[in-house]
């Protein structure tokens, strides 16, 4: 799973994805990457790893990961052409959801390319930018569908005309406001659609990169966020950046200490991510093999055989059943032979949807 971070230059793109990725690229760098993507790896932090890997005692404890992308947008630049098209349109095609960092932190040694701190005005620039790129693409298809009815017939201009019909009533909807991932569809209709590749059908999610000032005030800034997204029917995360990065540098347990005396809980970087896999529809799954406990995200209602794939194709091919135990009743019973004694080990096919918190054993024969 791939995701992209975007937003305005300067908003703190580069600064979290190096907190995220445990990366060095300098921030307000992007100058020397105009048309390159960096790409780095977050492990996810999951708490229920840490309590298996106390009943397991493996030697190794390997988290889930997530790709993030930092993406040098040429948007918001003085005097730029404020449109994503070309080489970032291709990239951010390709990319599974968006994270828009928008800045909310008031640093006078920090030019604002717009002029002033207005994360309310930034989410719908952004907003805009994305919905005027979808326009574009929509255009372009429609203008071919058109060229393609000309010597069409029969069954094939049916489904030419129906194509625009669509095209005509997703670019009317965009109009409105409504970005594509709140559209609704038939299934014809999205199998249309995933062709195009829109940004506004990507799941999206907004940090807002706040000061290291407005940290105390904690829940005053959560509230301010929720009612700017709401208007937008968005999904957000507050967090400094710049903290966030100051703090990754710092031994864990010097870091514990300094979250907890500036009244900083969960690191806002552990909630992101957090964050992004619930937005992609993620389940966490855990495996013990080879003395390696090891987290797994896959999408929700991923069948067993695909889950097992993921970790190796002979796997997923050899399949012959997966013992499953749910993490609460793991913890309950202390080890898988007592969760067996008492029952609550199943058996599982193919086809049982992972569910999760499911600490599962593949069987398997190749
Ligand atoms: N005070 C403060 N400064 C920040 C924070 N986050 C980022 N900055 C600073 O803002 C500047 C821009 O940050 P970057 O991370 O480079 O922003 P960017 O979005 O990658 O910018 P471009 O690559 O130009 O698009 C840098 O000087 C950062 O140190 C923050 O939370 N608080
Ligand atoms: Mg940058």
């Amino acid at each position: 799973m791939e995701i992209a971070l975007i937003g305005l230059s300067g908003s703190g793109k580069t600064t979290l994805f190096n907190t995220l990725t445990g990366g060095s690229h300098r921030p307000g760098s992007a100058g020397d990457a105009r048309d390159r993507v960096q790409v780095g790896v977050a492990r996810v932090p999951d708490p229920r790893l840490d309590v298996l890997a106390e009943i397991f005692k493996p030697q190794k404890v390997t988290p889930a990961e997530i790709t993030y992308w930092d993406t040098p947008l040429i948007m918001g630049e003085a005097g730029s052409e404020t449109t994503i098209e070309g080489q970032v349109l291709n990239q951010l095609q390709g990319a599974d959801a968006l994270v828009h960092v928008v800045r909310a932190f008031e640093d006078p040694t920090v030019p604002h390319l717009q002029g002033s701190v207005d994360p309310l005005r930034d989410v719908a620039t952004i907003a805009s930018e994305l919905t005027l790129s979808d326009m574009m693409i929509l255009e372009r298809r429609s203008q071919r569908v058109i060229d393609s009815m000309k010597g069409a017939r029969g069954h094939e201009r049916d489904l030419l005309l129906r194509e625009q019909t669509l095209l005509q009533r997703v670019r009317e909807a965009l109009l409105e406001g409504e970005p594509v991932v709140r559209q609704s569809f038939s299934a014809e209709e999205a199998n249309f659609l995933a062709n195009y590749q829109l940004l506004t059908a990507k799941p999206l999610l907004v940090v807002h990169n706040i000061g290291e000032e407005s940290l105390s005030r904690g829940a005053e800034t959560e509230t301010l966020l929720s009612q700017t997204l709401d208007l937008h029917g968005l999904k957000g995360v507050a967090l400094c950046a710049k903290l966030e990065w100051e703090l990754a540098q710092l031994p864990p347990e010097e870091e514990q200490e300094f979250r907890e005396s500036m009244g900083v809980g969960e690191s806002g970087v552990g909630t992101l991510i957090r964050e992004s896999l619930a937005l992609l529809r993620m389940v966490t799954f855990f495996t013990f093999v080879s003395r390696e406990a090891r987290a797994w995200t896959v999408p929700q209602e991923t069948a067993a055989a695909q889950a097992a794939g993921k970790i190796h194709s002979d796997i997923e091919r050899g399949f012959i059943r997966a013992e499953v135990v749910h993490f609460d009743d793991m913890v309950a019973c202390g080890s898988i032979a007592e969760a067996r004694k008492g029952g609550l080990l199943r058996a599982e096919g193919k086809t049982y949807l992972v569910q999760d918190g499911d600490v599962i054993t593949f069987l398997f024969n190749v």
